[in-house]
């Protein structure tokens, strides 16, 4: 299993749908993310997050996570190459972490929170063959965040998307406060600020990278 990192808006989903079009042996799976965009009540979980992110952060980053933990159980298993967007990694290293250290997430709640990640991910999960981080300027993905405009979105502040930035940076080229087992995953490193949706030279230059990663780690 390989996964698929980088910011909000950075490209992962469109890399996932080209790539897949054109490579049938290689199988993709995009972020779950219609879970947390599903209006219950008139409002969805990620809607909540981004209007009123200190009630409903705990709540967010432990649903996600057990989401990511129930499909990464299932990843794990497969046989086939897997290429994944995002993972409990991301979510714990870039988002969840981020949640606490910005404040929306309290000392007692982040206590609870670690104890359920620490026991349920040692003991579950296997670590990724290798991470591909799709990296982009953040004023890029807040643009392209924007261009989608996905509707519980709407209210991000730029600020925030700077933060997630520094995060995936600190997790996947500083790896920072990480275990050792994490620190010796290959990562290859992609610069996604040109536009590879619509240039197609662009796109080609870059999958030929993530596809010689993939064939020798
Ligand atoms: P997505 O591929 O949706 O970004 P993402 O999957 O990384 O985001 P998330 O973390 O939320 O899952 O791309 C965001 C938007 O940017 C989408 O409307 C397509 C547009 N876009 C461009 O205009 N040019 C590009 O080169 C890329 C990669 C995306
Ligand atoms: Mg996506």
């Amino acid at each position: 299993m390989y996964i698929l990192e980088g910011n909000i808006g950075s490209g992962k989903s469109t890399f996932l749908k080209k790539i897949a079009a054109e490579h049938s042996l290689l199988k993709t799976a995009l972020e779950p993310v219609n879970i947390w965009a599903d209006e219950d009540d008139g409002k969805s979980l990620l809607q909540n997050f981004y209007t009123d992110t200190k009630r409903w952060a705990l709540t967010f980053e432990t649903f996600a996570m057990q989401n990511r933990i129930q499909d990464h159980l299932i990843y794990q298993q497969s046989e086939q190459t897997l290429l994944v967007e995002r993972s409990i990694y991301s979510g714990h290293y870039c988002f969840a972490k981020n949640s606490h250290q910005s404040g929306f997430i309290s000392k007692l709640e982040w206590k609870i929170y670690l104890d359920i990640f620490n026991t349920l991910v040692s003991n579950t999960c296997r670590v990724p063959q290798g991470f591909i981080y799709l990296r982009v300027d953040p004023t890029i993905s807040y643009e392209r965040a924007r261009k989608r405009n996905r509707s519980a979105e709407s209210s991000i502040p730029y600020e925030y998307i700077e933060h997630i930035h520094e995060r995936h940076d600190d997790f996947l080229i500083k790896k920072l406060d990480i275990s050792q087992e994490l620190k010796n995953v290959p990562v290859i490193v992609i610069d996604c600020n040109d536009d590879f949706e619509t240039n197609r030279a662009v796109f080609e230059k870059m999958s030929a990278s993530i596809l010689q990663f993939i064939e020798h780690t």
